[in-house]
Formats: structure tokens, C-alpha cells, sequence
């Protein structure tokens, strides 16, 4: 439906880079619904519930060193089939396989600093926004162009 909801959140190579306002921009053009938004330095202990299903990949340590090491922007976007039009826009999780336009296509070359995170799925979507915001920091409100984005 159109209050599908996603959990992006620029990692600290992109707070670093100041592509925070860049990649606010490709979703508010693509015409989603911003509902929350936060930056904070992610604790060690957020962070491996948020990653639990990757705690025996070799990869992991690192990840939750870097993730941990500086500011990240965490928002909430919301609207139809937000989750997978998201993934699309961000592109695959190796940049090298991320086409030109993708947010890690135009701006990330390596793996482990790929500059956003993108809920992979619905479910999980909502697991990891419960897990990122408390509900009242999460806003219901209408957006003007609603009829014009939405049948
Ligand atoms: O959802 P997505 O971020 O695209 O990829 P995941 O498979 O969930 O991995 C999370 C995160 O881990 C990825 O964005 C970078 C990092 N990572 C890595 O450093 N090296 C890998 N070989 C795979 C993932
Ligand atoms: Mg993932």
C-alpha cells in the first residue's frame, strides 16, 4: 500500500563526503514521503541487532567498526513499493555491479563504503525502523501532491 515504509540511512563514509543532501534529493524527486529523520553515532550494540544476520560473516568486525566510527542520517521514507524502488535506486551492495544512476553507482567504488544502507524487504523494513526510532518520532502527515503521485 502507500504507507510502505523503508529504513535508509547514509553511513558515515557518506555524512564524511557530505552526500547527505544529494541522496535526500533522489527521494523526495522520485516523490516518497520523508516521516522520520535523525543523525546519530551508531552504538556497537544497535548496530549488531541491526546487521544480526550477518554477525558470522568475515566482514563483520569491520563493518561494525566503520558503521560505529562517526555520524550517520538515519530517515524513514515511506509510499508504494517504497522498500524495492529503493533498493533499485541504491543499487547493489558491490558498487562495481551498480549501474550509473544507482545512489552506489554514482558514488561509492568498494563494498565495505557503499554510503547508504536500504531495508532489503517489508519485514524488515519495519524490524529495523522499530529498531532505529521510537514511534513518536515518526510523523503522519499529508503531502500536497499526493494526487498528483497516486492514482
Ligand atoms: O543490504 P546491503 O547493504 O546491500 O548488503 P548486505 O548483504 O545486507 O550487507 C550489509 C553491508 O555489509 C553492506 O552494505 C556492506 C557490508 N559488506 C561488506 O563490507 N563486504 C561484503 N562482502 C558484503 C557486505
Ligand atoms: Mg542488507
Amino acid at each position: 500500500g502507500v504507507r510502505e515504509q523503508t529504513l535508509i540511512a547514509v553511513k558515515p563514509d557518506g555524512v564524511q563526503r557530505r552526500l547527505v543532501g544529494q541522496i535526500i534529493q533522489r527521494f523526495e524527486q522520485r516523490g516518497f514521503k520523508l516521516v522520520g529523520m535523525k543523525m546519530l553515532q551508531a552504538s556497537e550494540d544497535l548496530l549488531s541487532q541491526h546487521y544480526s544476520e550477518l554477525r558470522m560473516k568475515p566482514f563483520y568486525p569491520s563493518l561494525l567498526r566503520y558503521m560505529s566510527s562517526g555520524p550517520v542520517v538515519v530517515m524513514v521514507w515511506e509510499g508504494h513499493n517504497v522498500v524495492q524502488t529503493s533498493r533499485t535506486m541504491v543499487g547493489h551492495t558491490n558498487p562495481v555491479e551498480a549501474p550509473p544512476g544507482t545512489v552506489r553507482g554514482d558514488f561509492s567504488i568498494h563494498v565495505s563504503r557503499n554510503v547508504v544502507h536500504a531495508s532489503d524487504s517489508p519485514e524488515g523494513a519495519n524490524r529495523e525502523i522499530q529498531l532505529w526510532f521510537q514511534g513518536k518520532e515518526l510523523l503522519n502527515w499529508d503531502c500536497c501532491d499526493q494526487t498528483s503521485t497516486y492514482e
